[in-house]
């Protein structure tokens, strides 16, 4: 709540209004997904992405005093050196103390930036030992995951209103509701009838998926990314990671989530025509659920799979709702 309500102070100047949006917000807003009205980052999951997030308010703090100090002292020159204040300017050209000072003062301001920018981005390119290893491959509009040690292989496509409302009210009743319809017509009311199919599911539109992936919580993952046709970016903001996917190479993020839960993402680097319907979502698990949820990959039972995740998910929700009425 601190960091959310740092983050929207120093973010914008409607920070009293999204002080009162975090106050009417359940606890766990803005971590792994966006929220309406939220001004700062998402909430971290990660220590990448806490010491990214400290970094940004450490720099956006300097930022603001910089900014303010030099607005109050063109205020000053405006309003004490105008020509009907000051009608004999000095003639003064030289000042070796105060010309030393705005040379020096600027110096250390970088290098205080610069002390915790070095230290995060060597700790972005640590890879500590890996306890799995993932190879995320981009694709014209969908990703792959693959998870090297266990050889399984998951496809993951953004769901559609039309699929939530086909799961929900099955594929006849759907045909006969919206078969007649075409074009904006169809979208808009397919887009209607599925609003409150997304609320009922407790899963943001447009960032679910059909297949999400699972991590074992506080283990560290490497995941590999490169694409197979045109360049994509994989992210996941709480994560604090973010790598461009591009064909013919590999490039590599670690994370280690200290957090259950869901997190989602986007491709962030403009691909194509369907470049906003290529999200991500990660879940992270206890480590027996993620081997359960393995063991019934391998066994080739996907429904089984999806269950496990399902009940994950419910047990969190359950003690979160539980944690916030106490
Ligand atoms: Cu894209």
């Amino acid at each position: 709540m601190l960091r959310r309500l740092f983050g929207a102070v120093t973010g914008s100047a409607i920070a009293g209004f999204a002080f009162l949006s975090s106050l009417s917000s359940p606890a766990m807003a803005g971590l792994g997904q966006p929220t309406s009205g939220e001004l700062g980052l998402q909430l971290p999951a990660t220590s990448l992405m806490s010491e990214l997030s400290s970094l940004h308010n450490t720099v956006n703090v300097i930022i603001i005093a910089i900014a303010v100090f030099v607005l109050l002292l063109l205020l000053y020159v405006i309003f004490r050196f105008n020509e009907k204040s000051n009608p004999a300017p000095s003639r003064t050209t030289h000042n070796t103390a105060l010309e030393v000072a705005w040379t020096i003062v600027p110096i250390l301001i970088l290098v205080a930036i610069a002390i915790p920018s070095f230290k995060l981005l060597y700790e972005q390119n640590r890879f500590p030992k890996p306890d799995i290893t993932i190879k995320a491959v981009g694709n014209a509009w969908f990703w792959d995951h693959e998870y090297l040690d266990q050889g399984i292989t998951l496809s993951t496509n953004m769901l559609h209103d039309e699929d939530v409302l086909k799961a929900k009210i099955g594929e006849k009743e759907f045909n006969d509701k919206f078969g007649n319809l075409e074009g904006v017509a169809r979208r808009e009311a397919v887009y209607a009838a599925a609003a409150d199919v997304w609320k009922e599911r407790n899963e943001p539109r447009q960032l679910s998926v059909d297949q999400e992936i699972a991590i074992p919580l506080r283990k560290v993952v490497h995941l590999l990314i490169t694409s197979n046709d045109v360049i994509h970016s994989w992210t996941i903001p709480s994560f604090g990671v973010k790598q461009q996917a591009v064909p013919g190479r590999t490039a590599a993020v670690w994370f280690q989530a200290d957090k259950e839960g869901i997190f989602y993402g986007q491709c962030s680097v403009l691909c194509g025509k369907n470049h906003s319907g290529m999200p991500i979502a990660v879940r992270v698990v206890k480590p027996e659920v993620y081997d359960n949820w393995m063991a019934a990959l391998k066994a080739k039972d996907k429904a089984k799979a999806a269950e496990i995740l399902k009940a994950a998910a419910e047990s969190l929700r359950s003690n979160q709702a539980l944690a916030q009425a106490q």
